[in-house]
């Protein structure tokens, strides 16, 4: 069975080219695998059929050959374990690829987020606490540069760790705080750079594209 990936059919242009399903997508690209979408608005993400899928309405969700996942780390480690592009091929560098994964997802992830969502809120904010928030995202962006100071990819190549690493930093796009870090602004354009990337940025993009609602 073609892997089938759940997608928006549609999000407003801020979250566009950030949905997690492009995760997977840029996965399935770098593994050279076709897939297929299934499109869901609010009403699908809510129903129950959904729901069995992906336990929180969520996307993405994903099947393939009578297996059904959800969380974007855990699908793309899956599609990891099958392709050299994204999984070293001995146990150690495994390991190691594994780790960045979490990295990206347990630990920079969740103050990008943090950051993320005080924007989103529309209630005024407390400048003290955003400024906390804004200086714990520098404390693990200036950690992330460091490590990266001299290297392409956070280990000798390109892994699912870089793929996930890379889709964090993008959600802040709407600040200038990876800029501040040339070493890490650098990377994220190198992983950005490849072309399955492109590929499932480009898919994304045009299924919105295809379902945009009507103007007026
Ligand atoms: N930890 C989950 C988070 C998934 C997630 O937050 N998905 C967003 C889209 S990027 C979503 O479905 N939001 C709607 C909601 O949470 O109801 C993952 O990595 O797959």
């Amino acid at each position: 069975m073609t892997p089938q990936v759940s997608a928006f059919r549609w999000v407003p242009p801020f979250a566009q080219g950030l949905v997690r399903d492009l995760r997977v997508r840029w996965a399935l690209h770098e593994a050279g695998e076709a897939y297929s979408e299934r499109l869901i608005g609010a009403s699908g993400q809510g129903s129950e059929d959904y729901r069995r899928l992906q336990p929180f309405g969520q996307v993405p969700a994903y099947e393939e050959d009578g297996l059904a996942l959800f969380e974007s780390g855990a699908i793309v480690l899956q599609i990891a374990e099958r392709t050299a592009v994204l999984m070293p091929q001995d146990a150690h560098g495994r390991a190691r690829a594994r780790t960045w994964v979490f990295a990206a997802l347990n630990t920079v992830e969740p103050p990008i987020m943090f950051l993320n969502q005080l924007e989103m809120m529309q209630v005024a904010q407390s400048n003290e606490i955003r400024s906390a928030v804004e200086a714990a995202v520098r404390r693990r962006l200036a950690n992330l540069a460091e490590w990266l100071e001299g290297h392409d990819y956070l280990e000798g190549s390109f892994s699912a760790g870089d793929l996930l690493m890379t889709s964090v930093l993008r959600i802040l796009r709407t600040t200038d705080m990876v800029e501040e870090f040339p070493v890490l602004k650098d990377y994220k354009a190198r992983c950005e750079a490849r072309a399955p990337f492109q590929r499932a940025l480009a898919d994304q993009l045009a299924t919105f594209d295809a379902n945009a609602p009507a103007a007026g």
